[in-house]
């Protein structure tokens, strides 16, 4: 895929789902966050965003719909979904 020719938001998205691979392929399965995979991905991408999070092992509980102890694309999705969400709210508050 020619990402050069990307709009920006394409260009992010695609970012978010590259993310979501290179540390889903470090250990287990490789389309899924086991819970040491989450804490890297948090720790190295997310320090900012996640850092009043706390307990990344309940975190991750409340994230893994399925119960199966991994995350799947769709529940890192959501994740994604929840910071845009504080970042959004963030934006909103400054305004006032
Ligand atoms: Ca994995």
């Amino acid at each position: 895929m020619a990402s050069s020719e990307w709009t920006e938001l394409e260009a992010a998205i695609e970012k978010i789902v590259n993310i979501f691979f290179t540390h889903a392929g470090r250990e287990g399965k490789k389309g899924t966050l086991t819970a040491g995979e989450f804490k890297e991905l948090v720790h190295e991408q997310l320090p900012n965003l996640m850092k009043d999070v706390g307990d990344l092992d309940e975190k991750m509980r409340s994230l893994d719909v399925n119960n199966d102890e991994e995350l799947k694309f769709g529940e890192y999705w959501r994740l994604i979904g929840e910071l845009a969400k504080d970042i959004k709210r963030e934006k909103v508050g400054r305004k006032k």
